[in-house]
């Protein structure tokens, strides 16, 4: 969805996403296994966030580096989760990444959470990013757009579970940031509701 986010959202968003950031600062998680930094950085809001160790991928209630619980969603991201979701339950993680100029996330597939009939919301603000989605299998033939700031993407049904990637940044196309970059939120469901 295209400028989902008015000029004046956008500036609330990142006044929300700054206060987030103040309480569970960005950190730069590790990959399961090899134990190499992730190029972006990252950090959660919500009842679990979703962090990357040695150990491996998972959704966990505490900050890493602090050991404190996640702030609360905020309510201006709730209401978009609300608007655009169909779900009859709120988001149980928001996670936070940064894309500094020059970073970018390899194509994967999101499957960490026990409920895919959820759909993903993401929420982009910042610099616009070379957003790039497949299908089901790693080898299927992919498409390419531009995700901008003010941006929302809803994944649900077939698109859940695709791969998709970033490629890179455009650096300094969105003014919002004064460290220039890209934040996305991504809003999920985690566990199995019962029906
Ligand atoms: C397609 N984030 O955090 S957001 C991620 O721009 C992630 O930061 C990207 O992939 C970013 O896992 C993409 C759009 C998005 C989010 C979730 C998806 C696309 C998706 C889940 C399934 C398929
Ligand atoms: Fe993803």
């Amino acid at each position: 969805m295209q400028g989902y986010l008015s000029e004046k959202r956008r500036l609330e968003l990142l006044d929300a996403l700054r206060a987030v950031i103040a309480a569970a600062p960005l950190y730069q998680p590790k990959m399961p296994r090899s134990g190499r930094p992730l190029s972006v950085k990252m950090t959660n809001c919500g009842p679990l966030g979703w962090v990357s160790d040695i150990g491996g991928y998972r959704y966990q209630p505490t900050h890493p580096a602090t050991g404190r619980p996640w702030p609360p969603i905020p309510p201006i991201v709730l209401a978009a989760w609300e608007e655009l979701s169909s779900y009859p339950h709120p988001p149980e993680a928001c996670l936070i990444n940064y894309y500094a100029p020059d970073t970018r996330m390899g194509l994967h597939q999101d499957k960490d959470e026990a409920d895919f009939s959820a759909p993903v919301v993401s929420l982009s603000l910042g610099d616009d990013a070379i957003f790039r989605i497949g299908g089901l299998a790693r080898g299927d033939p992919t498409s390419s757009f531009i995700l901008k700031s003010g941006d929302a993407v809803v994944l649900g049904g077939e698109s859940r579970l695709a791969f998709h990637g970033v490629d890179r940044i455009l650096n300094g196309t969105s003014a919002l940031l004064a460290e220039g970059g890209r934040f996305n939120l991504t809003l999920r469901r985690v566990s199995a509701t019962a029906t």
